[in-house]
């Protein structure tokens, strides 16, 4: 089921989510729910917080298939190391911010503790885009976003867009 995605400046995007108490049969359906509505928005990741949920759950597949097969799916992540000597940087976007892009800089490795779709403790180590990728959705679960890790000259011209762009569309109402 394809889930509506909540954009920027929906308050729901600054809130903290809770983590799940377990990986029951509900989180399987949001998190199948979500690789859907991901997929169906050309992103590489998608957090719950988009879709209004504020579950510590996140979703993505960096993969070329991209048919649920490659899906990887995450409750409760927590990163328990950032490599301390590497950075990445990539031109990130959100779809939450559909349209609006800026390179950011964050730590190119990280190891991953997560409950996978099945309730079971993994770890992942990663790095790269998977790492900027995983890195990006958990900033969602508490409530942040790609803006607040860019210069406040870039944001601004970001939130202006994102403000010019509200006021043509009020316009249109009128
Ligand atoms: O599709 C997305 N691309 C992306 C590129 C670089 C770093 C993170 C991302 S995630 C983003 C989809 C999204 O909004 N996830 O929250
Ligand atoms: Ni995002």
């Amino acid at each position: 089921m394809l889930l509506p995605i909540q954009t920027f400046p929906a308050e729901v995007l600054r809130r903290t989510a809770l983590p799940v108490a377990s990986v029951d049969s509900k989180v399987v359906r949001l998190m199948e729910d979500m690789l859907e509505t991901m997929y169906k928005g050309k992103g590489i990741g998608l957090a719950a917080t988009q879709v209004g949920v504020l579950r510590r759950v996140i979703v993505a597949d960096l993969s070329e298939d991209r048919d649920g097969k490659t899906g990887l799916f995450m409750a409760n992540p927590e990163v328990m190391w950032r490599d301390p000597d590497e950075t990445y940087t990539y031109e990130e976007g959100c779809l939450s911010l559909p349209g609006h892009y800026a390179k950011v800089t964050r730590p190119r490795r990280i190891r991953v503790r997560y409950l996978d779709k099945a309730n079971k403790p993994r770890e992942l180590e990663a790095e790269d885009l998977l790492s900027q990728c995983i890195q990006h959705e958990i900033d969602h679960l508490n409530g942040g976003l790609f803006i607040d890790h860019i210069s406040k000259l870039k944001r601004d011209i970001i939130l202006r867009k994102i403000d010019k762009g509200l006021k043509q569309e009020e316009g249109h109402l009128l």
